[in-house]
């Protein structure tokens, strides 16, 4: 097999250029042709000076992920960059697209980096569960200084090549177009100069204050991974031992991330996100239909969300509501948005404007005539969906794809209604749309190949990560939801509080609990409206207008600042529904919390996979990282019972008289 690696000679220089589709990750071939490469200059007197660079779209991306787990072959990335170091003449790195990890580790050992404008550096490890493994928390450093460091390996946020070099990270920012040539000529200017600099070789002090002021700042968001504090113990180290000693330092903690079970679940999410854009039965060359205007049915909070998506996208919106005032409120809540968004200087007035220059707002149906994709987004009602997709079916042109933001609500019903049910799908958007990741794209029995493909396709220009769910009620996140809110809600009846039940879900590492995302999205959201009909806890606070957050009380009472404080109120409702109901009370322990709420979610997951309505175990676990905020530390509910253990599972849920599934009792989940 020829190897990914070529040289090529210029003069007295030695140009070393990787060719490894599609991202020059890393991999054994790479580094055994690099080390071939480096020693064939080094031990070529009348080489003076060598390049490093890559075609294709990137700069090495980091070491190959795919290796991970298996037998390491030779040489490994630690020792290679060292010997590129250790050479007594220039290597330069000849860096576009994105350096990362492994890469960027490359050219740190480089003794001097050059990089195109566009470029961008990153050790993002720590989003693996991992740290940079061949000396980056050493070298990093001591190049681009303690702070710079901390943020880029302990966040994983890569760097422009502007702010590299600025760091001192980039020698040169050299042409867009002619990074070839312009290292070249570097290499030349540079290949006398003496001594060679090396990083491992930079002094570099201790700066508590730095790494005091990070680790306040990054406190909750650090909280329940493991790998940002090795980050970040491992730079410290640096600045306190010389490098040899630090590279040890670096290499254990390397180790010990790399055989938890959190990077194993950061990798798992790693490529299941990639993986859930694939489609089994659906050609990854299907001819998509062009998507150049969107119509948005519904200017409200998830109407204008939705909008706003294709907005930043660049892509045309007509956006239609049925009053003006509503239209007037919608369209000024998406200016007010943007508004925000560039006063913290995300994006700049331009940019603003050129987005609401691309909205067009109207109260005529029959301006989404020429839109190439329609989404509803009104009221949760089966009535109204079906009144509006018998409207479109007259008036939106042939082609158009028509799409349901329904949560819940059955796509095959909704598609019969029009003449064209190939053309529809769901496109279920998390609120805030235009902020949440996850797009559940709902498969109706007819929706077209391509219809689909377009839009697993026009997913990604928005950003979003797309999972293809079945028609199911509530599809994957929200059926799975549905269990843990039953039990969640039997629970309180037993004897366990809101508190102590949005507590084990905290610790457990959700963004919060049950009940506090009940105050949060509206406890009457799903409620009858009917204040003298009260069944249960909820229709009691609903009656009583504990509506959650937005009316400072639901399960929990809030102050001004939305802060949530125990309602002696709800204690009180809650008593006296256990009495009302005669519901036998136990000690509740924070396990039984868990065995009850969570391992119900896993075995709905394993229903869904039965009926087939996901495609992939990988996919219900993308929908909760992404959708519901699950720790990416546990890999998504699936992953989680797996390292759990489904024989705990199973035995959890059969231990609370649930009725376990056919392919979780088997472990026949894939
Ligand atoms: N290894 C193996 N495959 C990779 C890969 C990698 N590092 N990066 C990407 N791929 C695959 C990916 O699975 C997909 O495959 C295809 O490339 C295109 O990726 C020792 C230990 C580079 C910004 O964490 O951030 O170095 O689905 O769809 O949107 O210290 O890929 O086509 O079959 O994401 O244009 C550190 C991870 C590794 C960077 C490009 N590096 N990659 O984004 O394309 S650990 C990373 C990315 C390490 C050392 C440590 C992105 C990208 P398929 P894509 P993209």
């Amino acid at each position: 097999m020829t190897s990914p690696i070529r040289t090529e000679r210029h003069g007295d220089v030695l140009v070393i250029i990787s060719d490894n589709p599609p991202v020059n990750a890393l991999g054994a071939a790479v580094r055994q042709g690099l080390e071939a490469a480096i020693k064939q200059g080094v031990a070529d007197a009348s080489i003076h000076a060598m390049v490093i660079r890559c075609d294709g779209r990137t700069f090495f991306a980091g070491a190959d992920i795919t290796e991970f787990g298996k037998p390491m072959q030779d040489p490994p990335l630690p020792a290679l960059v060292d010997m590129i170091e250790a050479s007594d003449k220039p290597v330069v790195a000849a860096i576009h697209g994105t350096a990362l990890g492994g890469g960027c580790e490359v050219a740190l050992a480089c003794h001097y980096r050059v990089a195109v404008p566009s470029a961008k550096l990153g050790t993002p490890e720590v989003k693996l569960g991992l740290l940079p493994g061949a000396g980056g928390t050493q070298r990093l450093p001591r190049v681009a200084g303690v702070a710079l460091a901390l943020r880029m390996t302990a966040t994983g946020d890569t760097i422009s090549a502007k702010q590299a070099a600025d760091a001192g990270l980039i020698d040169k920012l050299v042409g867009e177009d002619s990074l070839a040539a312009d290292a070249l000529a570097f290499a030349n200017d540079i290949k006398g100069h003496r001594p060679l600099p090396r990083a491992s070789e930079k002094s570099l002090a201790p700066d508590p204050e730095a790494v005091a002021a990070f680790q306040k700042a990054n406190a909750r968001k650090f909280r329940g991974f493991d790998a940002p504090a090795a980050n970040i113990a491992c730079v410290v180290k640096a600045t306190e031992v010389p490098y040899h000693e630090g590279v040890q330092f670096e290499r254990t903690e390397f180790m010990r991330l790399m055989f938890g079970t959190q990077s194993a679940a950061q990798r798992h999410i790693f490529f299941a996100e990639r993986q859930a854009s694939k489609i089994d039965d659906v050609p990854a060359d299907t001819p998509l239909r062009p998507i150049r205007r969107v119509g948005v049915i519904g200017a409200g909070t998830m109407g204008g969300g939705i909008s706003m998506n294709f907005l930043s996208a660049g892509i045309p919106v007509t956006i239609v509501e049925m009053a003006q005032d509503a239209l007037d409120r919608g369209t000024g809540v998406i200016r007010k948005n943007y508004e925000a968004t560039a006063a913290k200087g995300r994006m700049k007035p331009e940019q603003v404007e050129a987005a609401m220059g691309a909205l067009t707002p109207t109260l005529s149906f029959d301006d989404l005539a020429d839109c190439d994709l329609i989404i509803e987004a009104v009221y949760e009602n089966m009535d109204v969906k079906k009144d509006i997709f018998t409207r479109l079916d007259q008036i939106a042109k042939q082609g158009a794809i028509l799409a349901s933001n329904t949560s819940y609500l059955d796509i095959n019903e909704i598609a019969a209604c029009t003449a064209r049910p190939q053309d529809v799908l769901g496109m279920h958007f998390f609120s805030p749309a235009n902020i949440m990741k996850l797009l559940e794209v709902v498969r109706g029995d007819k929706t077209a190949p391509d219809v689909l493909a377009t839009v697993m396709d026009l997913a990604k220009k928005i950003r979003k990560v797309a999972v293809v769910a079945g028609v199911t009620y509530g599809f994957i996140g929200n059926r799975m939801l549905m269990p843990r809110q039953v039990e969640a809600n039997k629970l309180l009846l037993e004897g366990a509080t809101p508190e102590q039940i949005d507590r084990v879900h905290v610790e457990f590492g959700m963004p919060m609990g049950p009940f506090q995302m009940a105050d949060l999205a509206g406890v009457d959201i799903g409620w009858h409206r009917d204040p003298n009909r009260i069944e249960n806890v909820r229709d009691a606070l609903a009656a009583e207008g504990r509506w959650g957050q937005k009316r400072q009380a639901g399960f929990y009472d809030y102050d001004e600042k939305r802060t949530p404080s125990p309602s002696p109120r709800v204690a009180e409702i809650i008593k006296e529904w256990r009495e009302k109901t005669g519901t036998p009370q136990h000690e509740i322990t924070d396990q039984e919390i868990v065995e009850r709420t969570l391992y119900p979610m896993v075995n709905e997951g394993a229903l869904i996979l039965e009926e087939g309505k996901a495609q992939r175990a990988s996919d219900i676990d993308v929908v909760w990282i992404y959708g519901y905020g699950w720790p990416v530390y546990r890999g998504g509910p699936m992953f989680w019972a797996k390292t759990e253990g489904y024989d705990k599972v199973v035995a959890g849920l059969e231990r609370h008289g649930f009725t376990v599934a056919q392919s979780l009792k088997s472990g026949a989940i894939k």
